[in-house]
């Protein structure tokens, strides 16, 4: 089974891929003006200004951008989405589930991704790893409830030319356990069980789409999967969009720890609107 949903596909339909599948292919998601333009402005902030990837960072706005700078933060990858179909999904996916429709995104839950086609290589800056099979439900708290849309930008296709994402379809509504013995700090605090995976794979496969600009994978928190690494002749670059449901317990927790967030109301983002260029990126509530 590989959940591709074309863009006539009702949102019902896909909200019920997710939850039965744990993932779907959403095709031409971002316009492709849109999407072409993000993926430039990806390219000259990571690639030619060599700019710090890692959590927030696809909010800065390109022009002028430098280490130390403070700038406009950019929205348009998060209206993209969040307005758009996997908005759309993420309410009626939130409404079954949660029983509320509205949605957060933390900036901390937008990551960017840089990944180097050399084995072990990151660029020297975060969120350059190849990651193993790990479930998002393992770095936010237990009972929240959110939907991971990975979003493309560079190149132009994976797993062709660039590190792919490798999901296992099947319906898991449970946190695996860890594998053990994991010496690497950040693969220990992810890493699910090889045996759990082999088991998973045996009986439902696994699934690497064949993105391209504009398309969006939309996983819940439970859905196992890596990072592609076969081949890889470009460096990757994609932001994972992490839609939380709105619930009292997700926003309690953001105000304790003072993480800053967008919510969305009548067609409008609000949140924070500046951003200092810097490791990490900070954002300016
Ligand atoms: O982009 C990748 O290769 C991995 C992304 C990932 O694991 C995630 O979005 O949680």
């Amino acid at each position: 089974m590989q959940p591709i949903c074309i863009p006539d596909t009702p949102v019902g339909e896909i909200a019920t891929n997710v939850a039965d599948w744990g993932g779907v292919h959403l095709k031409d998601v971002i316009a492709l003006r849109d999407v072409v333009a993000l993926s430039a402005a990806a390219v000259d902030y990571y690639m030619w200004r060599r700019l710090p990837a890692g959590n927030s960072s696809i909010l800065c706005n390109v022009p002028n951008a430098a280490l130390g700078k403070i700038v406009d933060i950019n929205l348009s990858l998060v209206e993209a989405i969040c307005f758009g179909r996997p908005g759309a999904v993420a309410r009626e996916y939130f409404g079954r589930t949660c029983g509320t429709e509205d949605f957060i995104v933390p900036t901390k839950g937008l990551n960017t991704r840089l990944i180097s086609p050399e084995p072990g290589v990151t660029d020297s800056r975060p969120h350059g790893q190849a990651l193993p099979f790990h479930q998002d439900a393992s770095v936010f708290p237990a009972q929240w409830t959110f939907l991971n849309a990975w979003t493309l930008l560079y190149p132009d296709r994976v797993p062709d030319y660039g590190t792919g994402l490798e999901l296992i379809p099947c319906k898991l509504e449970e946190l695996l356990e860890k594998q053990p013995n994991v010496t690497d700090p950040f693969r220990a605090s992810i890493e699910t069980s090889h045996a759990r995976i082999a088991d998973l794979i045996a009986r439902y496969g696994s699934w690497v789409p064949n993105a391209v600009l504009g398309d969006v994978i939309l996983f819940h928190q439970f859905t196992p999967h890596r990072s592609y690494f076969v081949n890889p002749t470009k460096l990757r670059i994609s932001v994972e969009v992490r839609m939380i449901a709105k619930e009292q317990k997700v926003l309690d927790e953001y105000a304790r720890n003072r993480i800053p967030y967008f919510s969305f109301q009548d067609g409008k983002i609000i949140g924070p609107k500046q951003a200092r260029i810097d490791h990490p990126i900070e954002i300016i509530v």
